[in-house]
C-alpha cells in the first residue's frame, strides 16, 4: 500500500480562493486524493486537533485562527506521501519556504501559512481517523468505495 498523509488548506487560503490551485500543485506533484471534505472546525475541535501544541505560547492564537472559517480537507496516497508533501509545502514560516513551495507562494505568517501537512506517518494516520471515517476514503487497491 502507498503511503497516506492528511493535509488541510487553512481558512485565509480558503478564504482568498486558493484552494483550486493549491490543490492543482498537490495533483501535479504526484499525489492521488482518496478523500476530501470542506469543514469549519469549532474551537473544541480545533484544540483537540493541536493538542500537541497546548503548552505552546501560539496554541491560543493557532486553535482561534484553525476555527475562523472552513478548511478544504484532503486525504492524499502517494510513495513516501509524508515527506513529499512537506517538501512541496515548505517551512513553517513563509518567509523562510523555499522558492515555489506552497507556503511560499500562498502562506502571508508563521500562522496564516496556508495549509497544514502530517509530520510523520504516524500522525499521518491518527489526524486521517481524526477527519474521515473509512468509508470516506477510497481503498488504495481499487479505488473503490467501501
Ligand atoms: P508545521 O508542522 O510546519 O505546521 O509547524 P508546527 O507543527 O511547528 O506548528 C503548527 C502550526 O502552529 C503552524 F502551522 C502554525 C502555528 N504556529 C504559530 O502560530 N506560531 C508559531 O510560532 C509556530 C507555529
Amino acid at each position: 500500500m502507498s503511503d497516506r498523509t492528511l493535509t488541510f488548506i487553512k481558512p485565509e487560503a480558503v478564504d482568498d480562493g486558493y484552494a483550486g490551485k493549491i490543490i492543482s500543485i498537490i495533483e501535479s506533484a504526484g499525489f492521488k486524493i482518496i478523500g476530501s471534505k470542506m469543514i469549519r472546525m469549532n474551537l473544541k475541535t480545533a484544540r483537540e486537533f493541536y493538542k500537541v501544541h497546548q503548552e505552546k505560547e501560539f496554541f491560543e492564537g493557532l486553535t482561534e485562527y484553525a476555527s475562523s472559517g472552513p478548511i478544504f480537507i484532503l486525504c492524499l496516497e502517494k510513495d513516501n506521501a509524508v515527506e513529499d508533501l512537506r517538501k512541496l509545502i515548505g517551512a513553517t514560516d513563509p518567509e523562510k519556504a523555499a522558492e515555489g513551495t506552497i507556503r511560499k507562494l500562498f502562506g502571508k505568517t508563521i500562522r496564516r501559512n496556508g495549509i497544514h501537512a502530517s509530520d510523520s506517518n504516524e500522525n499521518a494516520e491518527k489526524e486521517i481517523a481524526f477527519f474521515f471515517s473509512k468509508f470516506e476514503l477510497l481503498q488504495s487497491s481499487s479505488h473503490d468505495i467501501h
